[in-house]
């Protein structure tokens, strides 16, 4: 059988009107900036990457220097292009302007470079997340609030994961597609066409260290999966928990199963622990676009309309029957209260 490149597979996308030059040319930018990425990583303590970089970021978080590492390769991979008009990152206060001496595009391209670096250090898959939406129209100079657009704006979203392989997740709005990377060629191959997450699953990932600081729906949505099969659900459910959410939604668009970030009385002030803009909305573009669902646990994620360029939200994604459930839950106590 032919192997299909992300160029060509992308090239098909344009003929069939689906994506145009420029958003194209930013999805191969992204990839590129992806490998490189990747080799950095797969240096280990060889390339003297590990460990911290001694700085701090806008969320108040120590930054690995593969987080800035990361952080630079997208910037510069993405300034000259002349597809962009800025870019945002988990690791950056302020949207950063495409410099002056080269031409902007009309998308604007926010990114984890990262997510998931506090396993670095210990040999556990990690990976970087995208979010793609158009810049306004009329707007030159994009500050953040040009960005505060629902995910439902989003016209591409993907995450790389860096693990035993090094797999692409793309969708441009039409199905969600894996490519896995030759690294004899260097190029992303098509390894898996329009994928479909199972609407059931008995696979459930939550960190259960938070479960005394859930809110009641969670507590009792948790402690039913835990009841198994002489429980209210009547089967037997698995947990699974890397603790990087890229390798955990990985896990998810492979096989099913739910992921679930609730609030807790620890992140609850904050409005939740993962990012909004460049963690969730992307993921949930991603699995929606795979035939899952994603909610915040009382609504659709994609629809939450931003405020924050790092605002946070609770996260409920996966397996479209799962996360109905969960959210039953939380509508059913809301009702009661
Ligand atoms: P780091 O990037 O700080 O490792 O955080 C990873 C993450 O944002 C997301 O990838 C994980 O799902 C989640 O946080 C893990 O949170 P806990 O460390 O509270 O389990």
């Amino acid at each position: 059988m032919t192997s299909i490149s992300l160029t060509q597979f992308l090239i098909e996308e344009k003929r069939a009107g689906r994506i145009n030059p420029e958003l194209r040319l930013l999805v191969e930018v992204v990839a590129r900036a992806c490998k490189r990425i990747s080799i950095a990583i797969g240096k280990g303590a060889l390339g003297g990457v590990l460990g911290d970089a001694g700085t701090g970021n806008v969320q108040g978080e120590a930054q690995k220097k593969l987080d800035v590492l990361s952080n630079e390769i997208l910037l510069e991979a993405n300034a000259w292009g002349g597809h962009l008009a800025a870019c945002a990152s988990e690791e950056m206060e302020d949207p950063q302007p495409i410099p002056d001496a080269y031409p902007k595009g009309n998308y604007l391209l926010l990114f984890d470079p990262l997510d998931g670096s506090s396993n670095i250090d210990v040999n556990v898959s990690v990976g970087t997340i995208f979010s793609v939406l158009r810049c306004p129209d009329g707007v030159t100079q994009p500050v953040a609030v040009h960005f505060l657009q629902p995910g439902t704006a989003q016209v591409a979203a993907g995450y790389c994961v860096y693990g035993p392989s090094t797999l692409l997740v793309l969708t441009v709005g039409h199905g969600t597609h894996v490519f896995t990377l030759d690294r004899e060629v260097g190029t992303f191959i098509l390894t898996r066409r329009d994928v479909q997450i199972p609407e059931e699953t008995s696979e459930f990932a939550v960190n259960a260290s938070n479960q005394r600081h859930w809110e009641a729906p969670m507590q009792r949505y948790v402690g039913d999966l835990l009841a198994g099969k002489e429980g209210p659900r009547g089967r037997d459910f698995n947990m699974r928990w890397v603790a990087s959410m890229v390798a955990d939604v990985h896990r998810i668009i492979t096989r099913g199963g739910i992921f679930t970030y609730p609030l807790d009385a620890k992140c609850k002030a904050k409005g939740g622990r993962l990012r909004l803009m460049y963690e969730a909305n992307p993921m949930a573009l991603i699995v929606e676009q795979a035939g899952g669902a994603a909610s915040t646990g009382r609504g659709r994620l994609l629809e939450v309309q931003p405020t924050g360029l790092h605002q946070r939200v609770p996260v409920f994604l996966g397996s479209k029957r799962e996360v109905e459930a969960a959210v039953r839950y939380h509508r059913e106590a809301d009702a009661a209260a």
